[in-house]
């Protein structure tokens, strides 16, 4: 590297893949916004311009580090010593308990290649079914309804830049302002234009003080919802009966459910007072253009699928998909949750958004893979089901995850501790020491986003490049490194390292599939501000905006989807009194490993809190700051109040960030559902009361 350098790559976290330049001087890297990359317009958040600092943090992993016996704490280790004991490990488990007892476990954060290099490498290196990733606790519930109605899952289908021009948005679950702060750009341009914004949300959210409209319901409950709204838009004759007649099937048995779904009916299940539900009818149906977008607060429930599939027939009823300007989409979370499902990490899927169980698409990629079609194996356990299974009949004995940091993240986190200290042996590849490696025999230090090039999908399906600025420090290698190193030593060749090696078989495998890369490479990427997929050839333009024709289903048809809303999965009783929702906060990004790191956010949001109601601070008798317990059939928490009036005053809130004390995920509950296996992290019922004074204070508990 010279004593300067600029190179213009993309963030290291969410799903905008916002445009940055980093610059390089005198060793030190400052991260600026481009002006013009579409998904930012010069845009970026706190946790974008201070995503240079862990390039050089103190705690960063350089060294590979082992564990001699359980009892004994981790060591700095050789490369050889990490591989050698990954090897002999995954040989012995296999030995003794068949193929599948090796599992790998992914991460939506991974690179496209890396994505696709992690699924062959379980298929074809370690010849295990056993491989999911974090994207079922993120995507999977949209990806299924998408697939569902539209034959294919992709998040938006459309840029963003389009939501700019429509004239009604409502947003179901979803808290852009915190969660994806440049893009607000486009929602206020539209807003400028004069469209009318509706917030679906138990809290009001920055999102939700913006819109003209906010429905607060109770948990879990968006799908009566849905169905309320498209009850009223048949009755007030806001459906658009040519779209319905010409583009889709399935109508009829729709219409018939949801005359159920009187709006008073909705009110008693949900909250939403019927005016605010005929309001919102209103201001989607009488709109020329509209869209309508749901994210993690309407998908992580046990019926989140179905709860998609509802708002879905609204759009469909209305006749959004495929119109300009308006539409469905779902709002996709990591920086690559779109890729890494594509591409091989979910456990029923092979590279190009193919299925496992599908003969043709088997022999396809069987071929790109110099394999026997038959040494493939079936789809395997679903994220929660691996955790849940590990050390029984059938479950992994000894796993390796990359990119993923699931003693956090993962629903009832305590349980799923427990099942990794149940290992024979774990792996764990990190930049840092999370949570995950600290249970870890062997933890590989790997190199970080700016270290090494790689594609990213980003949430419109652009495909964007993220081009290297610096090496890996000494004794850190790539991911990409680390799985041809432990091939090898498996004795399987064919795992290159070299990124656009990859990327070209990448695209190779996905030739003919949904997710179509085939025409897209780097250098065409370079000219440009990336390319959508489908891409089939290098002469196709990419795909920005899919359904303006018709649908890719049998008969080029959506699908309507007849949905009811059912039970609680846990409703609240006298034991647990409350709902309890999770998610996030605008300056941290998911378990933490990473943002709890960064001085500017740790300072801005130093430990785990709980959002609560002052009605129900009150009840409780807690003032701002006190320490609070929370109790679920799962366990307890304790974590600080944060009062106010903008949460309902039945729910609490508390975001997942942290481990130890005050982890989020030690309360939820792991009920899946049975169409996506997502957990259901949006909703259970809890217990809210003032820690006792003996309980540790936990602000000391959780700083690391
Ligand atoms: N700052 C920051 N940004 C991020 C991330 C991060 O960790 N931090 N993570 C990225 C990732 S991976 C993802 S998936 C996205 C997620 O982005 P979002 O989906 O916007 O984020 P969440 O906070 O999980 O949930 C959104 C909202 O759902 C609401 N909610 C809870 N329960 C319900 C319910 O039953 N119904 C409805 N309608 N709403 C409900 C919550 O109050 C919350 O405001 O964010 C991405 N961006
Ligand atoms: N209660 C509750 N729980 C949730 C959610 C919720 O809303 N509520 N949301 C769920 C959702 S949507 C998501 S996406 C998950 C996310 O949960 P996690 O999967 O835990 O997400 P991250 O914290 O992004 O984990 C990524 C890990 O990989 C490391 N890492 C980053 N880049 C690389 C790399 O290039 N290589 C390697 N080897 N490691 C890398 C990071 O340091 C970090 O430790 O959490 C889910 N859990
Ligand atoms: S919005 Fe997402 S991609 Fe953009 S700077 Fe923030 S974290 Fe990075
Ligand atoms: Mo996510």
């Amino acid at each position: 590297m010279t004593q300067s350098s600029t190179t213009e790559t993309h963030c290291p976290y969410c799903s905008l893949q916002c445009g940055i330049v980093l610059r390089q001087r005198e060793g030190k890297f400052e991260v600026e916004p481009q002006s013009d990359f579409p998904s930012n317009r010069g845009g970026l958040c706190a946790k974008g311009w201070t995503s240079a600092e862990l390039l050089s943090h103190p705690d960063r992993l350089t060294t590979p580090l082992v564990r001699d016996h359980r009892d004994l704490p981790l060591r700095p280790g050789t490369w050889d010593e990490a591989l050698s004991r990954m090897v002999s490990a995954f040989g012995a488990a296999q030995g003794r308990h068949g193929r599948d007892a090796v599992g790998c476990f992914g991460g939506g954060g991974l690179t496209n290649e890396k994505a696709y290099q992690l699924g062959k490498f379980a298929r074809v290196a370690l010849g295990s079914s056993a491989i999911d990733y974090n994207g079922r606790f993120c995507m999977s519930s949209a990806a299924v309804a998408g697939s569902r109605a539209f034959g294919i899952d992709r998040g938006m289908p459309f840029p963003l830049d389009d939501i700019a021009e429509t004239d009604a948005i409502l947003l179901v679950g979803s808290n852009p302002a915190d969660t994806l702060p440049p893009a607000m750009q486009f929602f206020d341009a539209a807003s400028e234009r004069g469209a009318r914004r509706v917030v679906i949300d138990p809290r009001r959210t920055a999102t939700a003080a913006k819109a003209d409209l906010h429905l607060q319901p109770v948990p879990g409950t968006d799908l009566a919802l849905a169905n309320g709204m498209l009850h009223v838009a048949v009755r007030q004759g806001l459906i658009d009966e040519a779209y319905i007649a010409a583009r889709t099937t399935g109508f009829d048995a729709v219409r018939r459910a949801v005359r159920l779904y009187w709006p008073d009916r909705v009110e008693r299940i949900t909250g939403v007072p019927e005016s605010a539900l005929v309001e919102a009818v209103r201001i989607l149906g009488t709109a020329r253009r509209a869209m309508i977008l749901t994210a993690r607060g309407a998908e992580q429930h046990r019926a989140g699928t179905d709860t998609v599939s509802a708002f879905i027939n609204l759009a469909l009823a209305l006749g959004l998909p495929g119109r300009p300007y308006s539409g469905f989409a779902t709002v996709t979370g990591q920086g690559n949750g779109q890729g890494g499902r594509e591409h091989g990490l979910k456990a029923d899927q092979l590279p190009g958004y193919r299925r496992l169980d599908d003969p043709a698409a088997r022999a396809h990629v069987a071929a790109v893979w110099n394999v026997d079609p038959g040494e493939l194996p079936l789809p395997g356990l679903s994220a929660y089901e691996m955790l849940d299974r590990i050390a029984t009949p059938g479950g992994v004995r000894a796993m390796w995850v990359l990119g993923s940091n699931v003693v956090v993240s993962a629903p009832n986190a305590g349980h799923v501790a427990e099942q990794l200290r149940r290992l024979d042996f774990l792996v764990v590849s990190d930049i840092f020491r999370s949570e995950t490696a600290e249970l870890a025999d062997v933890v590989l230090p790997a190199a970080q986003w700016a270290e090494e090039t790689g594609t990213m999908t980003n949430l419109e399906g652009r495909v964007v490049l993220r081009s290297a600025a610096t090496a890996p420090p000494p004794g850190v290698r790539t991911d990409l490194q680390a799985i041809s190193d432990v091939a090898l030593r498996l004795g399987k060749t064919g795992f290159s390292d070299d990124p656009e090696t990859v990327f070209e078989e990448l695209g190779r495998a996905s030739q003919g599939g949904k997710a179509d890369y085939s025409g897209i490479g780097y250098a065409r990427i370079r000219a440009g501000d990336g390319v959508f997929w489908p891409c089939p050839s290098v002469r196709h333009p990419g795909t920005p905006r899919m359904f303006t024709v018709d649908f890719p289903t049998p008969d080029r048809r959506a699908r309507f989807c007849v949905t009811e809303q059912g039970d609680a999965a846990e409703p609240p009783d006298t034991r647990f009194p409350y709902y309890l929702t999770t998610g996030r906060l605008l300056k941290q990004y998911q378990s933490g490993t990473q943002t709890r790191r960064v001085g500017a956010l740790a300072a801005a949001e130093p430990a785990p809190h709980v959002e609560l109601h002052e009605q129900l601070a009150r009840r409780i008798g807690v003032v701002d700051g006190d320490p609070v317990l929370l109790r679920t059939r799962r366990g307890e928490a304790v974590m600080a109040a944060r009062i106010d009036r903008a949460i309902r005053p039945d729910t609490v809130f508390v975001p997942f960030h942290w481990g130890g004390r005050g982890s989020a995920n030690l309360l939820t509950n792991p009920v899946l559902d049975p169409h996506s296996r997502m957990p259901a992290f949006k909703v259970c019922a809890v217990a809210v009361e003032r820690a006792q004074p003996s309980s540790p204070n936990p602000d000391k508990e959780q700083s690391r």
